[in-house]
């Protein structure tokens, strides 16, 4: 059995309002039923001191979306590690999908920013993940092993990180990949961690992300070497998100 999994939820550039409400009653929820796996809520940047202060006293972790690889300068709208850590943050995802589709974020610059995160203490979700067009061309494990050896730093064995999965195809549309898919691309991303960090690549959770849900969610954690999930639109939900929790 694979120890404690980690559920990370990415709000994206939601969470005014009604959100903060619910992750009131996440966190009540949270309190009432000790969870069996690791919680994490990852908050648009300038959320994240609330939401600390909404959080505390439950074991909820909080986290970052995205920081800058440098430590601070001349870098206009950028957050580095450190002020995500100075805000509360204990996470930070990288690399996300729309990251590196929207903003041109290449592996080097992920690999950077992962230093970046480590040095200031904060534990990346480093996210890979293949296109519709690269699944169908049959290039799905290959894409992925790439991204883990580009993505991933070298001296990353021994820090606390986990890797996710997002098939691209599969964020924000409903779609998942059959389960012996996941399992299949699951396998690749930790023989490339091991070819990457060596025995070291052993140890990082892998999770899944890309529409998971409560009616989904035992099932995906239940693969070979699923270690956790990102979720993004039901993560929105105390309802929703504590569904996935319970599956975990
Ligand atoms: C993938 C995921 C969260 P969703 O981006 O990172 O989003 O669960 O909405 O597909």
């Amino acid at each position: 059995k694979q120890s404690v999994k980690l559920v990370a939820g990415n709000w994206k550039m939601n969470g005014l309002g009604a959100s903060l409400g619910e992750a009131e009653a996440l966190a009540k929820a949270l309190q009432e039923q000790a969870a069996a796996c690791r919680v994490a809520l990852c908050p648009p940047a300038t959320l994240t001191e609330r939401m600390a202060r909404v959080l505390e006293g439950s074991a909820v972790e909080l986290g970052g979306q995205d920081c800058h690889a440098e430590a601070s300068g001349a870098f206009t709208g950028s957050v580095s590690a450190g002020m995500l850590v100075d805000a509360g943050a204990a996470l930070v995802i990288l690399g996300h999908s729309e990251r590196r589709a929207g903003f041109g974020e290449t592996d080097a610059d992920v690999a950077a920013k992962v230093e970046a995160a480590l040095a200031a203490g904060l534990e990346p979700i480093i996210c890979i993940g293949e296109t519709l067009e690269q699944r169908e061309a049959g290039q799905a494990v290959e894409i992925v092993s790439r991204q883990v050896a580009g993505s991933l730093p070298d001296g990353l064995s021994g820090k606390a990180f986990a890797v996710a999965y997002e098939p691209v195809w599969a964020i924000g549309t409903g779609l998942t990949p059959t389960l012996e898919q996941i399992e299949e691309v699951h396998a690749a991303v930790r023989a490339a961690m091991v070819a990457k960090l060596g025995e070291g690549g052993r140890v990082a959770p892998i999770l899944y992300g890309g529409s998971v849900k409560p009616s989904n969610a035992a099932e995906i954690l239940a693969v070979a070497e699923v270690g956790g999930a990102l979720v993004g639109g039901a993560s929105l939900k105390a309802e929703d998100f504590l569904g996935i929790i319970r599956a975990a």
